[in-house]
């Protein structure tokens, strides 16, 4: 057996902040103790003037994900050691049914087959814990059957669009039998809430005018058509009885549907994420081709959605920030859009610098300390069924731990980056707060700029059902 002592530090969870020690012995935190409290360890690491924090959970990433006549840039391999890099331990990526439009034959993947793909992609190539969500590209009496016995093996949320029309989309009707059969089973349905079918026409009409450059995708997206979608996802979710989670909400008018249904008593949850609070329509519009590093969907929103979402994550109608880390280079893959915008392969990388980002909402004063920590460890591992063996520091919870140096600065590059995109959303930007060491399960993978996990660490893990519904 293993001890570890991580002494001296300020540990802050969702629920507290206390100087204090953290005893580990192998993969386990066994104690919490009154600093100096003389437990005796084989590795101590000195945490004084740091915060203690759980590592962090991604609840929405994408590595190596096939979208857009592409590939996402980061594999499990390199993304997940990105994570790591940036404080999170622990991811839940989407694991992707074929839609009938993808598969030579013609006919739709089973969820069982598109399952067994991304663990195929994962397995053994993980530098941290990682859990799958269910893309749902097409629903039908075999899919929707099928959505039990994931849930039993730990895939308890399924992932549903209004967009991507010919894609992912499901029409009114199948999402309303995918929320009955989420509430039947347990399962969780998350909403990429977009009105795919009236930003077609209007990607139509843009292109016809010419509007070909990247800001047109944010115009396109309108923020109505994310509200509108927002509002009758929830609707069809009440007819079904079932809870539903917004993914990477991004507009203001979206988030008023979300307050609007959870002040009337209704089980509705939300993500941003922090594109939506650090990058605007500005980005976007930035001059020549450079808006194409900042497509994603949903889109970036003027600035002065900025406010309302974290005035959203004070009050928890915004309860998760996630990532949708799915990056796309810059050279060779956002430049198949040149000339016509909706050809820009859609998402940013953003793994590896959620943590700093959201600290950097703490040291600008518009969240606390210990509401990081609730929005990017403990919220998304109960939401998701992990907690607590994630998103806590506690006697029995898994030693996934942050030492974070709260007053280090640092300034994001490309070049000194470890996602796999040529890239950086936040290219000379300076923060502050910064990690120094990470710990998997007990073992420390990232010290003082060195990485000392490998691929492999990482395990699957199999979820529970979201905790806030029990
Ligand atoms: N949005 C993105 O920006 N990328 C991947 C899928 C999605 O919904
Ligand atoms: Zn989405
Ligand atoms: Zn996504």
């Amino acid at each position: 057996m293993s001890r570890t002592l991580i002494s001296g530090g300020l540990v802050v969870t969702a629920a507290d902040e206390v100087l204090a020690d953290v005893l580990i012995e192998d993969e386990k935190v066994v104690a919490v103790t009154a600093p100096g409290f003389g437990a005796t360890a084989d590795t101590v690491i000195d945490a004084t003037g740091m915060y203690v924090v759980p590592g962090g959970v991604d609840a929405h990433t994408h590595m190596q994900m096939p979208f857009g006549g592409t590939t996402a840039a980061d594999t499990f391999e390199t993304g997940t050691r990105a994570a790591a890099w940036g404080g999170t331990t622990t991811i839940v990526d989407f694991a992707i049914q074929q839609a009938a439009a993808s598969r030579e034959d013609g006919r739709a993947g089973s969820l069982r087959e598109g399952l067994d793909t991304w663990h195929a992609k994962a397995d053994g190539n993980c530098a941290i814990d990682y859990a799958f969500h269910m893309i749902m590209a097409d629903v039908n009496e075999s899919s929707l059957k099928e959505m039990e016995a994931l849930v039993g093996e730990g895939v308890t949320s399924f992932k549903l669009f209004m967009a991507y029309p010919g894609v992912f989309y499901s029409d009114d009707g199948r999402i309303l039998r995918a929320l009955q059969k989420g509430a039947e089973t347990g399962g969780l349905v998350m909403m990429h809430a977009e009105n795919g079918i009236a930003i077609d026409v209007l990607v139509e009409q843009a292109l016809a005018k010419g509007h070909t450059d990247p800001r047109y995708h944010g115009e396109v997206r309108h923020q109505l058509l994310e509200a509108e979608a927002t509002h009758r996802a929830i609707k069809l979710a009440q007819v079904a009885g079932a809870p539903i989670y917004i993914v990477h909400l991004s507009a203001a008018q979206a988030l008023a549907e979300v307050t609007r249904a959870r002040d009337e008593g209704f089980n509705a949850f939300a993500e941003t994420c922090p594109q939506y609070l650090f990058l605007s329509t500005d980005d976007l519009a930035r001059p020549g081709f450079e808006g194409a590093k900042y497509v994603c969907s949903t889109p970036l929103r003027p600035k002065e959605h900025q406010a309302a979402l974290w005035r959203g994550l004070r009050t928890d109608d915004l309860s998760v920030v996630s990532t949708d880390h799915c990056p796309f280079c810059f050279k060779g893959q956002k430049d198949m859009g040149l000339g016509d915008f909706s050809k820009i392969p859609n998402g940013l990388p953003g793994v590896e610098t959620r943590m700093d980002l959201l600290h950097q909402g703490v040291v600008e004063g518009h969240i606390s300390r210990r509401r990081w920590i609730e929005i990017a460890s403990a919220t998304p591992a109960r939401m998701f069924g992990l907690y607590p063996r994630k998103g806590t520091i506690a006697p029995g919870s898994d030693a996934d731990i942050v030492v974070y140096d709260p007053t280090a600065t640092q300034v994001h590059s490309a070049s000194t980056h470890h996602m796999a995109v040529d890239y950086s959303c936040y290219e000379g930007r300076e923060t502050t707060g910064k990690v120094r060491t990470v710990l998997s399960r007990g073992r420390v993978i990232v010290d003082g700029g060195q990485y000392r996990g490998s691929a492999g660490d990482g395990q699957f893990l199999r979820r529970d059902t979201c905790q806030y519904l029990r």
